[in-house]
Protein backbone atom coordinates (compact mmCIF):
# COMPACT_ATOMS: atom_id res chain seq x y z
CA UNK A 1 0.00 0.00 0.00
CA UNK A 2 2.91 2.59 0.51
CA UNK A 3 4.22 1.92 -2.71
CA UNK A 4 1.07 2.69 -3.78
CA UNK A 5 0.12 5.48 -2.03
CA UNK A 6 -0.87 8.92 -4.09
CA UNK A 7 0.77 12.17 -3.71
CA UNK A 8 0.20 13.93 -0.50
CA UNK A 9 -1.05 10.62 1.26
CA UNK A 10 0.30 9.74 4.50
CA UNK A 11 1.13 6.31 5.58
CA UNK A 12 -0.37 7.16 8.95
CA UNK A 13 -3.65 6.45 7.52
CA UNK A 14 -3.61 3.71 5.04
CA UNK A 15 -7.11 2.63 5.60
CA UNK A 16 -9.46 -0.62 5.26
CA UNK A 17 -6.29 -2.68 4.06
CA UNK A 18 -8.46 -5.40 4.74
CA UNK A 19 -10.17 -4.32 1.48
CA UNK A 20 -8.63 -1.97 -0.58
CA UNK A 21 -4.70 -3.24 -0.46
CA UNK A 22 -3.30 -6.05 -3.24
CA UNK A 23 -3.47 -8.40 -0.13
CA UNK A 24 -6.47 -7.94 0.83
CA UNK A 25 -6.87 -11.63 1.81
CA UNK A 26 -3.75 -11.69 3.60
CA UNK A 27 -5.51 -8.46 6.13
CA UNK A 28 -8.28 -10.03 6.56
CA UNK A 29 -7.18 -13.52 7.40
CA UNK A 30 -5.58 -11.26 10.05
CA UNK A 31 -8.81 -9.97 11.52
CA UNK A 32 -10.48 -13.34 11.48
CA UNK A 33 -7.20 -14.86 13.13
CA UNK A 34 -8.18 -17.60 16.12
CA UNK A 35 -5.79 -15.96 18.01
CA UNK A 36 -7.34 -12.59 18.10
CA UNK A 37 -10.62 -13.33 18.31
CA UNK A 38 -10.18 -15.11 21.28
CA UNK A 39 -8.75 -11.92 22.84
CA UNK A 40 -11.03 -10.02 21.78
CA UNK A 41 -13.92 -11.94 23.15
CA UNK A 42 -12.16 -12.10 26.46
CA UNK A 43 -11.66 -8.68 26.50
CA UNK A 44 -15.15 -7.70 25.68
CA UNK A 45 -16.79 -10.76 27.83
CA UNK A 46 -18.81 -11.81 24.67
CA UNK A 47 -18.83 -14.63 22.61
CA UNK A 48 -20.03 -12.96 19.51
CA UNK A 49 -17.50 -10.21 17.31
CA UNK A 50 -18.09 -7.96 14.73
CA UNK A 51 -15.25 -6.50 12.50
CA UNK A 52 -15.56 -2.52 12.44
CA UNK A 53 -12.80 -1.54 10.60
CA UNK A 54 -8.87 -1.68 10.32
CA UNK A 55 -5.80 0.49 8.89
CA UNK A 56 -2.56 0.54 9.20
CA UNK A 57 -0.10 3.22 10.72
CA UNK A 58 2.95 3.47 9.82
CA UNK A 59 5.79 5.76 10.78
CA UNK A 60 8.83 5.89 8.34
CA UNK A 61 12.38 6.41 10.01
CA UNK A 62 12.56 9.90 11.42
CA UNK A 63 9.11 10.88 9.60
CA UNK A 64 6.62 9.54 11.50
CA UNK A 65 3.50 11.67 12.41
CA UNK A 66 2.87 12.46 16.17
CA UNK A 67 -0.78 11.12 17.32
CA UNK A 68 -2.58 13.78 19.74
CA UNK A 69 -4.29 12.04 23.12
CA UNK A 70 -7.79 10.84 21.83
CA UNK A 71 -10.88 8.55 22.44
CA UNK A 72 -11.72 6.06 19.51
CA UNK A 73 -15.15 6.56 19.82
CA UNK A 74 -15.18 10.29 19.13
CA UNK A 75 -14.16 9.51 15.59
CA UNK A 76 -17.16 7.09 14.90
CA UNK A 77 -20.47 8.92 14.81
CA UNK A 78 -22.19 5.79 13.42
CA UNK A 79 -21.48 3.39 16.05
CA UNK A 80 -23.26 3.19 19.39
CA UNK A 81 -21.95 1.52 22.62
CA UNK A 82 -19.58 0.88 25.34
CA UNK A 83 -17.70 -2.87 24.00
CA UNK A 84 -15.62 -2.05 21.83
CA UNK A 85 -11.63 -2.65 21.66
CA UNK A 86 -9.49 -2.05 18.95
CA UNK A 87 -6.28 -4.19 19.05
CA UNK A 88 -3.03 -2.91 17.98
CA UNK A 89 -1.12 -5.58 16.49
CA UNK A 90 2.85 -4.27 16.25
CA UNK A 91 4.81 -5.09 12.46
CA UNK A 92 7.96 -3.79 13.74
CA UNK A 93 9.67 -3.66 16.97
CA UNK A 94 7.70 -0.86 18.81
CA UNK A 95 9.06 1.45 21.81
CA UNK A 96 9.36 5.25 23.12
CA UNK A 97 11.93 6.16 20.62
CA UNK A 98 10.30 4.78 17.42
CA UNK A 99 6.60 6.51 18.62
CA UNK A 100 5.24 3.21 19.92
CA UNK A 101 1.37 3.58 21.04
CA UNK A 102 0.69 5.12 24.55
CA UNK A 103 -1.91 5.03 26.68
CA UNK A 104 -3.67 6.49 29.66
CA UNK A 105 -4.75 3.84 32.12
CA UNK A 106 -7.89 3.37 33.33
CA UNK A 107 -9.90 6.84 31.35
CA UNK A 108 -12.31 4.19 29.88
CA UNK A 109 -13.81 3.16 32.83
CA UNK A 110 -16.21 5.64 33.26
CA UNK A 111 -17.07 6.12 29.80
CA UNK A 112 -16.84 9.84 29.89
CA UNK A 113 -16.04 11.41 27.08
CA UNK A 114 -13.00 14.08 27.54
CA UNK A 115 -13.04 17.83 26.19
CA UNK A 116 -11.31 18.10 23.13
CA UNK A 117 -9.07 21.56 22.53
CA UNK A 118 -7.79 22.48 18.83
CA UNK A 119 -3.86 20.69 18.61
CA UNK A 120 -0.97 22.99 20.50
CA UNK A 121 1.13 21.05 17.08
CA UNK A 122 5.00 20.84 17.68
CA UNK A 123 5.39 19.75 14.15
CA UNK A 124 2.54 20.72 12.39
CA UNK A 125 2.93 17.08 11.63
CA UNK A 126 0.01 15.39 13.13
CA UNK A 127 -2.92 13.24 12.70
CA UNK A 128 -5.71 14.76 14.38
CA UNK A 129 -6.47 18.23 14.74
CA UNK A 130 -8.01 18.05 17.80
CA UNK A 131 -6.32 17.09 21.26
CA UNK A 132 -7.96 15.85 24.17
CA UNK A 133 -7.99 17.71 27.84
CA UNK A 134 -5.33 15.53 29.54
CA UNK A 135 -4.68 16.54 33.12
CA UNK A 136 -0.92 16.75 34.59
CA UNK A 137 -2.00 13.85 36.85
CA UNK A 138 -3.25 11.60 33.76
CA UNK A 139 -0.59 12.69 31.79
CA UNK A 140 2.26 11.21 34.63
CA UNK A 141 0.66 7.72 34.59
CA UNK A 142 1.00 7.35 30.51
CA UNK A 143 1.55 3.59 30.04
CA UNK A 144 3.88 3.18 26.51
CA UNK A 145 3.47 -0.24 24.83
CA UNK A 146 6.32 -1.77 23.90
CA UNK A 147 5.89 -4.84 21.51
CA UNK A 148 7.70 -7.43 19.62
CA UNK A 149 6.85 -8.11 15.99
CA UNK A 150 3.75 -9.99 16.38
CA UNK A 151 2.46 -8.81 19.44
CA UNK A 152 -0.66 -6.91 20.12
CA UNK A 153 -2.15 -4.86 22.59
CA UNK A 154 -6.27 -4.24 22.91
CA UNK A 155 -7.46 -0.71 23.74
CA UNK A 156 -11.04 0.19 24.99
CA UNK A 157 -12.46 2.79 22.62
CA UNK A 158 -13.20 5.09 25.10
CA UNK A 159 -9.85 5.12 26.41
CA UNK A 160 -6.94 7.96 26.09
CA UNK A 161 -4.11 7.30 23.66
CA UNK A 162 -2.04 8.67 21.26
CA UNK A 163 1.40 8.71 20.14
CA UNK A 164 4.95 10.62 20.13
CA UNK A 165 6.64 11.31 16.38
CA UNK A 166 9.26 8.68 15.32
CA UNK A 167 12.40 9.88 16.10
CA UNK A 168 14.25 6.82 15.57
CA UNK A 169 15.88 5.58 11.91
CA UNK A 170 13.79 2.30 12.39
CA UNK A 171 10.19 1.63 10.33
CA UNK A 172 7.17 1.89 13.17
CA UNK A 173 4.42 -0.28 11.46
CA UNK A 174 1.54 -0.75 13.54
CA UNK A 175 -2.06 -2.65 12.08
CA UNK A 176 -5.28 -1.57 14.36
CA UNK A 177 -8.59 -3.69 13.82
CA UNK A 178 -11.55 -2.54 15.64
CA UNK A 179 -13.81 -4.94 16.95
CA UNK A 180 -17.28 -4.74 19.10
CA UNK A 181 -19.50 -6.90 20.89
CA UNK A 182 -21.94 -8.09 18.24
CA UNK A 183 -24.67 -7.76 20.64
CA UNK A 184 -24.85 -4.46 22.47
CA UNK A 185 -23.47 -2.33 19.31
CA UNK A 186 -25.63 -0.41 17.33
CA UNK A 187 -24.37 0.42 13.82
CA UNK A 188 -26.01 2.97 11.61
CA UNK A 189 -24.74 1.22 8.35
CA UNK A 190 -25.65 3.89 6.31
CA UNK A 191 -23.23 5.99 7.70
CA UNK A 192 -20.71 3.80 8.57
CA UNK A 193 -17.82 3.81 5.63
CA UNK A 194 -17.03 -0.23 5.98
CA UNK A 195 -18.83 -3.02 5.69
CA UNK A 196 -19.38 -4.69 9.20
CA UNK A 197 -18.21 -8.37 9.68
CA UNK A 198 -20.18 -10.66 12.17
CA UNK A 199 -16.90 -12.62 12.17
CA UNK A 200 -18.03 -15.30 15.20
CA UNK A 201 -21.16 -16.25 17.39
CA UNK A 202 -24.11 -18.64 16.88
CA UNK A 203 -25.88 -16.16 14.78
CA UNK A 204 -28.04 -14.16 17.13
CA UNK A 205 -26.90 -10.84 16.30
CA UNK A 206 -26.07 -11.11 12.63
CA UNK A 207 -28.11 -8.17 11.97
CA UNK A 208 -29.06 -7.61 8.59
CA UNK A 209 -26.91 -5.84 6.44
CA UNK A 210 -23.60 -7.22 7.71
CA UNK A 211 -21.22 -9.80 6.12
CA UNK A 212 -21.03 -13.45 7.93
CA UNK A 213 -17.60 -14.20 8.04
CA UNK A 214 -17.34 -16.47 10.26
CA UNK A 215 -15.23 -19.28 9.42
O1 LIG B 1 -0.72 3.90 16.15
C1 LIG B 1 -0.80 4.99 16.67
O2 LIG B 1 0.14 5.72 16.79
C2 LIG B 1 -2.13 5.47 17.19
C3 LIG B 1 -3.16 4.43 17.16
C4 LIG B 1 -4.53 4.94 17.38
O3 LIG B 1 -4.76 6.09 17.53
C5 LIG B 1 -5.61 3.99 17.42
O4 LIG B 1 -5.37 2.80 17.45
O5 LIG B 1 -6.75 4.43 17.46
Amino acid sequence: MIANMSEGERPECLSEPHIHSEQAEVWLDCCRHPIILNAVCKALNCNEIVMLMSHLIVKPPHDGFQVYWHQDITYWNAIKGYNIVTVWLALDTVDAENGALQIIPCTHLDKKIYDTRDADAKTGHALLNGQSAVSGEELASTVCINLPPGGFSLHDAYLLHGSEENKSNRWRSGYTIRYANAATTNIDLEQHWSPVYYLCGDGSHCKEGYEDLRL
